[in-house]
């Protein structure tokens, strides 16, 4: 399948993640791709660079100010000599003002974050947007040729709304591409989104939205990150309303019930009649994730490429989590190849 990665994707190189307390070395680490490649390489699958796409696909999906944000933190940030990295430890809480956004960095990662165990670094924005030139650079691929694409995206973007990050997500890799595919005249695409981790930014962006299907398999937030959205009761709003699904797995879920949920939003997929497939592609389904807690083998990884060929549709698959690093190469390679055999 053809497959993009940018090298530019390494320059995030965080040192901290907020973790059970702890700063550790985060899960979200650029070790994670060397793993991907190399069991592509061991497929035989040829890997490209994407070119630069610039911002103007990021702001067509993101606010202004937020973007600019994303860009000048660091240097923001460390110019007062601060020696961490750059975390919130203050938000607009429930009981406080949300209609102002503080001079201050530290007033504005606040503003700006919906979590806080991903911090910003040096190389945070440069690798955030070598990220959505992959995506942008397979959607393209399948636009042109009407093949299958995988953009292996670091950093990960489905946490990322439309002016918040966190989750380890900066820019949302899927909504961009999704947005450039109605953009060269796609009538109405669906993200499904298969991360342990609900794909809480990808919703937002489109909630109140007809031409993009949101349809979300995910650990149930009662009991797992991002807690504050997945719920099934979420199902868009406004002109939006009925395009958005979620599937909340409580932890544990079997495969066999993980893949009726799936039966079931490809079924709504269907009968959205949609023309391209955005599959926001975590593999920390997988029983060996430190984080999830949903129960993968290698082997069903295949059934879910299968699965997802099946649907008949135009598809771009795009990296999102999994970080059980020795196992995310097999696994990805796994739904691509199982894809692959299915469409033959
Ligand atoms: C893209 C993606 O997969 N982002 C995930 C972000 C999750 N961040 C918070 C993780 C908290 C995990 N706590 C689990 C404790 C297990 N012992
Ligand atoms: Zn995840």
């Amino acid at each position: 399948m053809r497959t993009f990665f940018s090298e530019d994707s390494r320059r995030r190189q965080a040192r901290s993640e907020l973790h059970d307390g702890a700063l550790v070395a985060p899960f979200e680490c650029p070790e994670r791709m060397d793993l991907v490649l190399s069991a592509l390489n061991q497929a035989g699958v040829e890997v490209q660079a994407p070119k630069e796409y610039g911002l103007a696909p990021v702001l067509a999906v993101h606010d202004a100010g937020y973007v600019a944000f994303l860009e000048t933190c660091w240097q923001a940030w460390q110019s007062t000599g601060r020696q961490g990295e750059a975390i919130p430890n203050i938000w607009p809480a429930r009981t406080m003002r949300g209609d102002r956004i503080p001079q201050s960095v530290s007033g504005q990662l606040g503003y700006y974050a919906l979590a806080a165990e991903t911090s910003i670094t040096e190389g945070t924005f440069a690798a955030a947007m070598a990220s959505k030139n992959t995506a942008l650079a397979a959607v393209e691929h399948t636009l042109a040729s009407g093949e299958p694409a995988f953009g292996l995206c670091r950093p990960p973007g489905h946490h990322a709304a439309m002016d918040q990050f966190g989750g380890y997500c900066f820019f949302n890799n899927a909504a961009i591409a999704a947005q450039h595919a109605l953009n060269a005249g796609k009538r109405r695409v669906a993200v499904l989104d298969v991360d342990f981790h609900h794909g809480n930014g990808t919703q937002q962006i489109f909630y109140r939205r007809a031409d993009v299907l949101f349809a979300s398999l995910h650990g149930d937030p009662d009991v797992t990150f991002p807690y504050f959205s997945g719920y099934a009761d979420e199902t868009g709003e406004g002109p939006g309303a009925g395009f958005n699904v979620n599937y909340p797995l409580p932890p544990g879920t079997s495969v066999a019930t993980w893949m009726a949920a799936l039966d079931d939003a490809l079924a709504r997929i269907q009968q959205a009649e949609c023309d391209l497939l955005v599959v926001s592609l975590g593999v920390d389904i997988f029983e060996g994730d430190p984080i999830s807690a949903f129960t993968f083998q290698h082997a069903d990884f295949i059934t879910l490429g299968k699965r997802l060929a099946d649907a008949g549709l135009p598809s771009v698959f795009l990296m999102e989590g999994g970080y059980a690093v020795e196992d995310i190469g097999v696994n990805v390679v796994n739904v691509l190849q199982g894809f692959q055999q299915a469409r033959g």
